[in-house]
């Protein structure tokens, strides 16, 4: 079993971000790319940016990496967590040289109806990426920043559009009065680090840290599958214009419950009481 050193689960919970190089094992990571093959199709079927989620409710072989990656095992360490459920996974494909198809600066967390400390990604690259062709990139810390920053989909995409995207996305991102910065241009104030990866290595990141993927100026194309990750303190919040990939309707939770239906939300893992819960390291360095 990987498992993460003290070192990287303090990085996790200092920095909301810890790259896992060779989370996934070759062959799966093998197996992994030619089923998001099937899954979207033939390479490029989709246009220049594909994207699939709650893949393993629909899908018998996506259902079986739940369980046969050490991801969830991952998550839970990192996160301190005894148990570990399945929100959804999510298919990104980049296809090579699609240098427009940029990700902005964006956060998870205000989107999901989600809330608690315990709730992370494992974003797992399926073929390699270089930083400056689109793997991704955090502002280290913001997960700490108790900010909800209003999302910025690219020139020209208003709120009205935004709501025809999903009911109400748009109107929960007008109220939202954190602004998006250029992060990267800012080094005195803001630590901005990027990950190039290889096939099966994982980045593991908090929901509330803030992240973006740049174009893919490569000639290669670029698949990743990131798993959303539900620890033991995690809590349903269901809000207007959040997410519908699950909402009311498809659970019996209230809101305000801690996050317990199998239904909606698998138990992937569960450990016996383990000794990871590390003091949270206050400042970097
Ligand atoms: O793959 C990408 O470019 C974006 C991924 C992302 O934003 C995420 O996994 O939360």
């Amino acid at each position: 079993m990987r498992t993460l050193t003290t070192s990287e689960i303090q990085a996790f919970r200092r920095d909301g971000i810890v790259k896992v190089p060779g989370a996934v094992p070759p062959d799966l990571a093998a197996e992994m790319l030619a089923s998001v093959d099937r899954v979207l199709g033939a390479p490029g079927a989709t246009g220049m940016f594909g994207m699939d989620r709650r893949v393993y409710a629909r899908d018998e072989q996506f259902a079986s990496f739940l369980y046969r990656s050490e991801l969830a095992s991952l998550a839970a360490q990192a996160m301190g967590s005894e148990t570990i459920r399945i929100y959804f996974d999510q298919i990104f494909v980049k296809e090579s040289n699609t240098e427009d198809q940029v990700f902005h600066w964006h956060q998870d967390h205000p989107f999901w109806p989600i809330r608690g400390e315990q709730v992370a990604s494992t974003w797992v690259a399926l073929t390699e990426a270089s930083v400056q062709a689109s793997a991704l990139e955090f502002v280290k810390g913001s997960h700490r920043w108790d900010k909800h920053y209003r999302p910025f989909l690219g020139e020209g995409v208003d709120f009205e559009q935004m709501n025809r995207l999903w009911d109400g996305f748009g109107d929960h991102a007008a109220g939202l009065t954190d602004v998006i910065e250029d992060f990267e241009n800012h080094p005195e104030r803001y630590d901005v680090v990027g990950f190039d990866v290889a096939p099966g290595d994982a980045l593991l990141f908090d929901y509330r840290i803030l992240h973006r993927s740049r174009g893919n100026s490569s000639g290669r194309r670029r698949v990743a599958v990131s798993w959303r990750w539900l620890g033991d303190s995690a809590v349903w919040a269901p809000i207007h214009g959040a997410d519908p990939v699950i909402s009311q309707e498809h659970t019996t939770l209230q809101p305000g419950e801690r996050i317990t239906d199998d239904a909606a939300f698998p138990l992937v893992y569960r450990s016996g009481p383990i000794d990871l819960r590390q003091p949270v390291p206050t400042s970097a360095g």
